[in-house]
């Protein structure tokens, strides 16, 4: 666009879905603009809530326990009625599924306009949000599939990470900052709460091919496999030179190892043998986005993006980030 020279053009998340639209897919309608507007709406509507916790009574729990077996905090349930709310409503999805709900949301009957899927974990990190740490909200996003029949709500739900058609991340943090790809690269924008969009901040996010740091729940080390206590052994040596960093929030130390690189490694444990964390909107998404900025995730036996999923809730063992990073951990952790 030609500068006036006065004012900058503002590059917003809706502006430039459209230009890579245009440029690489020309036949493109616009609906995919219209689906991620929406979840841009619904997290800016968290933002606020989170930056206003502490003024607002919605800290602390609800009393009851979700699906998963973990207390559910009030928070929680905000950020995905919003989600709910502001998705459901742009007519061209038909099933969202949560974290927090055992079952998935029908939305719309499938037609040629209700084609979207989404996935998403509406406050990952919950147990952080009491004390003003980085948590934040995953996203993944599917399309039907033609050749099953509508009503097999489950069938179009559990489809391979590399069906996938976008997937992102926005972290609640020091600045609250959104994280998408559509296949073509990974594209960060930056919350301007002073217009109240999210604005270009990095084009192409490329992950360092190699980092100085780890993230593991060290604490948990006497139950995880050999090769993984084997690897940690490792990571104190003096050539290894390595560091310790793990928030807790799984979308912040992503963030953190995407642009910093080096690792994030939640194995299996005695107690989770599947380990923790949700294949399919907490692992997919951040898979599709690690691999779109040259880094990898596995879960020590196949890449995550392959795994074929069993059910909404399944867990899964997670290694993601730099690629070098990744394989060295592999190299220990041989399943
Ligand atoms: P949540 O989605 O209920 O918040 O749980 C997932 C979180 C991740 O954000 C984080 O990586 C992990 O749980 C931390 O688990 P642990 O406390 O076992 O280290
Ligand atoms: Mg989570």
């Amino acid at each position: 666009m030609e500068k006036s020279g006065r004012v900058e053009p503002i590059r917003n998340v809706e502006q430039h879905v459209m230009e890579r639209q245009r440029a690489y897919h020309p036949n493109a309608t616009g609906e995919f603009s219209w689906l991620l507007s929406g979840i841009t709406l619904a997290t800016k509507v968290i933002a606020d809530h989170v930056r206003r916790a502490g003024l607002r009574d919605i800290l602390g729990g609800t009393g009851a326990v979700n699906v998963q077996g973990e207390l559910v905090q009030q928070l929680d349930v905000i950020a995905n009625e919003t989600i709910l709310a502001c998705l459901g409503y742009r007519g061209n999805v038909g099933i969202m599924a949560s974290e927090e709900d055992d079952e998935p949301h029908i939305i719309k009957d499938f037609d040629d306009h209700s084609k979207y899927i989404i996935l998403f974990d509406p406050l990952d990190g919950s147990s952080n949000i009491d004390v003003n740490v980085s948590i934040g909200t995953i996203f993944a996003i599917l399309q039907r599939r033609p050749e099953i029949e509508a009503g097999q709500v489950m069938d179009h739900i559990l489809q391979p990470g590399f069906r996938q058609v976008a997937a992102g991340y926005v972290v609640y943090s020091s600045s609250t900052v959104l994280a998408y790809t559509t296949g073509d690269g990974v594209h960060m924008f930056t919350l301007d709460p002073s217009i109240g969009a999210y604005r270009l901040s990095r084009e192409n996010v490329r992950m360092p091919a190699k980092g100085d740091t780890y993230s593991i729940n060290e604490a948990y080390r006497a139950q995880f496999p050999d090769g993984i206590q084997a690897y940690l052994d490792w990571t104190k040596t003096k050539e290894a030179g390595r560091s310790l960093r793990y928030v807790g929030s799984l979308v912040a130390d992503f963030h953190r190892t995407l642009l910093r690189g080096g690792v994030f490694i939640y194995p299996p444990t005695k107690k989770a043998p599947d380990g923790k964390l949700r294949l399919l909107y907490e692992a997919n998404p951040l898979a599709f986005i690690a691999e779109q900025a040259g880094g990898a995730a596995t879960d020590g036996r196949q890449r995550i993006l392959e795994k074929t999923p069993k059910a909404l809730h399944e867990r899964t063992p997670l290694v993601i980030g730099s690629k070098a990073d990744v394989d060295r951990v592999l190299s220990f952790w041989k399943s």
